[in-house]
């Protein structure tokens, strides 16, 4: 009997689309029946429910199904010649970075997200890395690269890629997030999808030299006491950095997981700014200028301040506090089977290392202790763990991150008690996913 040739599973399953805001949604009210009806359709983006799960119900071929043997068992496989370069099996076309249309007013200066409902452990592929760029990602030929070190030193000096490979380098596991990172939740639930809610971070094993021993070379004069890095972009986007932060944990990186930057993640040379806001991270470095004061570039005054209660903005709000968020369940990732299922999520701290994730599957009543993956780094993500049990009643999911000194994730209400209502970036709060009586997971805000 002749087969149908089409792979069954994956390849039936409908890209998803761009998640639909739906401004006009109401805060969720604990418990209450109108309300969990009122949001059931709210999740629906043309038509469809969001995404996953689709997948794992898809049908299978039985002739692939024991005692068959299945079609993949009975024929040689490619030669080892097939793929240079590796890349994903053809059924996870699913886990890739999306993009919000309507978020930015060009495609050159805009943002994808990391689908973290796809991440299985700590470290962000390569791949699938969020992308941030200010006047599109540079294409850098690392022949004709050079970073510059000026001001307020000894010796101005200009580097090659080769004379920065030279020096003493070190790996370092670190989170990358954009202050915005869930900057449009502080309205009430907006986006339904983790991977829009929480996509703007990463954590990648970087390899390069400490800033310091580049410093170190060109000699910082006693009142050098401000750096500014400036990126080789069409932006030439620009930060200042406090001079004890470039001399801490600072790093010039080539590498991200082992292997070159990727083009749109800096290649061939970024600052790495541990626990720090994304936007400070320049890509395509290409000058460092030492100075006794800041420079109040646009990127921290016109962007990245954080509008106060009083109408005055807070400067220089570089760290980025505790957060987690589960990442399955979620929007993409509904619960499908009825009994034992295990919740993965992911914690991270810019102050240090996560010392707890808590875990709540009744809105902040009642909270357990999540298991942490080790090893637990210092500024990188954690993945976390638990297993819950699943009879088809209503679960309203939260996680909160616990830091090493006792920083507590807040709740969006205690969070605006400090910060008021007209924030866009540093939204760090407890996220609620409402599991409803289908399996299927809305963003939900507690009233
Ligand atoms: N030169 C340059 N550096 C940049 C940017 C940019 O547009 N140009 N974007 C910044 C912002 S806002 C963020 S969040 C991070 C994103 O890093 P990624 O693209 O590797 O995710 O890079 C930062 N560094
Ligand atoms: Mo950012």
């Amino acid at each position: 009997m002749k087969r149908d040739a089409t792979p069954v599973g994956r390849t039936q399953t409908p890209a998803p689309e761009a998640p639909v805001a739906d401004t006009g949604r109401r805060n969720f009210l604990r418990r209450s029946a109108a309300a969990v009806g009122a949001v059931g359709a709210a999740g629906l983006v043309g038509g469809k429910a969001f995404p996953a799960g689709a997948a794992t119900m898809a049908e299978a071929n039985p002739e692939n199904l024991p005692p068959n043997v299945p079609e993949w068992n009975k024929y040689l496989g490619y030669s080892v010649d097939w793929q240079p370069y590796g890349l994903p099996s053809e059924y996870e076309k699913d886990v890739v970075r999306r993009s919000v249309e309507w978020l930015t007013a060009t495609r050159e200066a805009s943002i994808n997200f990391t689908p973290i409902q796809d991440m299985h452990g700590f470290v962000t592929p390569n791949g699938v890395c969020f992308e941030r760029h200010h006047g599109g990602a540079a294409i850098v030929n690392p022949v004709d690269f050079r970073l510059m070190i000026n001001g307020l030193v000894d010796k101005p000096l200009v580097f090659t890629l080769q004379d920065l490979m030279r020096m003493p380098s070190v790996s370092r596991f670190y989170f990358l997030e954009c202050a915005a990172n869930s900057g449009m939740e502080w309205r009430g639930a907006q986006l339904n999808g983790v991977q829009f809610t929480h996509g703007m971070i990463h954590n990648v094993q970087y390899t390069g030299v400490p800033l310091r021993t580049v410093l170190e070379e060109a000699g910082v004069k006693p009142n050098g006491k401000w750096i500014m890095a400036e990126g080789g972009d069409s932006a030439g986007m620009n930060r200042s950095i406090p001079m004890e932060k470039a001399l801490d944990d600072c790093m010039l990186a080539w590498a991200m997981n082992g292997e070159a930057l990727r083009p749109g993640n800096g290649y061939p040379l970024r600052l790495v700014v541990p626990g720090w806001e994304g936007n400070m991270w320049v890509k395509w470095i290409r000058r460092i200028e030492v100075g006794d004061k800041p420079w109040f570039a646009r990127e921290e005054t016109s962007k990245y301040t954080d509008l106060m209660p009083n109408g005055k903005a807070r400067l220089f709000t570089w760290e980025m506090d505790p957060k987690s968020v589960i990442t399955s369940p979620s929007p993409e990732k509904p619960v499908l089977h009825k009994g034992l299922n295990q919740l993965r999520g992911l914690a991270w701290s810019g102050r240090g290392k996560v010392k707890r994730v808590d875990v709540s599957l009744d809105g902040g009543r009642n909270w357990q202790e999540a298991q942490l993956d080790q090893p637990v780094l210092d500024k990188s993500m954690v993945m976390f763990r638990m297993p819950f049990e699943y009879t088809g009643q209503e679960l309203l999911m939260q996680s909160r991150c616990i830091d090493e000194h006792g920083v507590v994730q807040p709740t969006m209400q205690a969070l605006q008690k400090v910060r008021g209502t007209h924030s866009v970036y540093h939204n760090n709060s407890i996220q609620t996913w409402l599991v409803n009586k289908n399996g299927e997971v809305e963003n939900v805000r507690l009233g």
